[in-house]
């Protein structure tokens, strides 16, 4: 069963689309001068060209040097092609979740996610019955050390009655190998359980406390020798991870839920919005990298 172009990937792009023209309707109504004229510099402009249209950065001016307004620098792409490192890259900007990774790893099955207003453009809309899910592929038997990195918007907390696996709510998930997950655990200083997200790679370590209703920047770090979670930057306590990564596990990778070889039977679902996923191979980013991708 191939499903890289699932059927709900028609309603996507068509939402899209929907989107764009209400785009376009906003502008006109508020008087957007497209390009070639109103700058001011009594030239004729080249129509505007977007770089990067995953970006979710409105369109350059024009190639430098032709007009006389300022073009906008530079994104520092998000997906940047030649990256080695880079595993996967999911921005969702056009409606999809096509990996933008060259060569990477595609998802096999995707289905019942939504194009949603995002952290930055637009997001993933996952549900209980949501399937986001990569088959078994040596790319993702990753080794450290590693980064995974996301925007993450959760409307339900993860449950508060059953095993320890019952409370919790899922992330990224390559089982048996790494994950992040929501779950419940006091923040430093407290008694008080809060959603805090954790990650796991044979050692376990739990970053800052993560609201409902709001987006947050989690990143789980692999520094080679450390396991740390940041929310929005902020880290929390490192634990030491001195074992090597496994990668006997066999189920794939999963998005949003917990992976557990059944992806299509929901387990401890994520019921909210992830967005600007990114997974690097081999490479611990600092924390400033980190604080900026939270910054984006
Ligand atoms: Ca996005
Ligand atoms: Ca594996």
């Amino acid at each position: 069963m191939m499903l890289r172009t699932p059927p709900s990937s028609a309603g996507l792009a068509h939402a899209v689309k929907a989107a764009a023209l209400v785009g376009l309707t906003a502008l006109a109504a508020c008087g957007f001068t497209p390009s070639g004229a109103g700058d001011g510099d009594g030239g004729i402009d080249a129509a505007d060209v977007d770089a990067a249209p995953s970006d979710g950065r409105p369109p350059l001016d024009g190639p430098p040097g032709v007009d006389a307004r300022t073009d906008a620098p530079p994104a520092v792409a998000f997906c940047p092609s030649g990256e080695s490192a880079l595993v996967l890259c999911l921005p969702f900007d056009d409606g999809t979740t096509t990996n933008r990774v060259s060569n990477g790893p595609q998802p096999f099955l995707s289905t019942n996610v939504t194009p949603v207003a995002g952290r930055v453009g637009l997001a993933a809309g996952l549900g209980a019955t949501s399937a986001l899910w990569f088959e078994e592929a040596p790319a993702l038997d990753i080794a450290s050390p590693f980064t995974i990195e996301m925007f993450v918007y959760y409307t339900q907390d993860p449950p508060t009655t059953g095993a320890s696996g019952d409370r919790r709510v899922g992330l990224l998930d390559n089982d048996s190998q790494y994950s992040l997950f929501l779950g419940w655990h006091p923040p430093v200083g407290s008694t008080t359980d809060a959603v805090t997200p954790y990650c796991n790679a044979n050692s376990t370590a739990w970053g800052p406390p993560a609201s409902r209703d709001a987006w947050h920047h989690v990143a789980c770090v692999h520094s080679g020798t450390t396991l740390t979670v940041y929310v929005d930057g902020v880290p929390g306590v490192p634990v030491g991870a001195t074992t090597a990564v496994g990668t006997g596990g066999q189920n794939g990778t999963t998005l949003g839920q917990n992976g557990d070889g059944d992806v299509t039977t929901p387990s401890v679902p994520l019921i909210g919005r992830l967005d600007e996923v990114r997974l690097w191979n081999g490479v611990a980013r600092s924390a400033l990298e980190i604080a900026a991708a939270a910054a984006r």
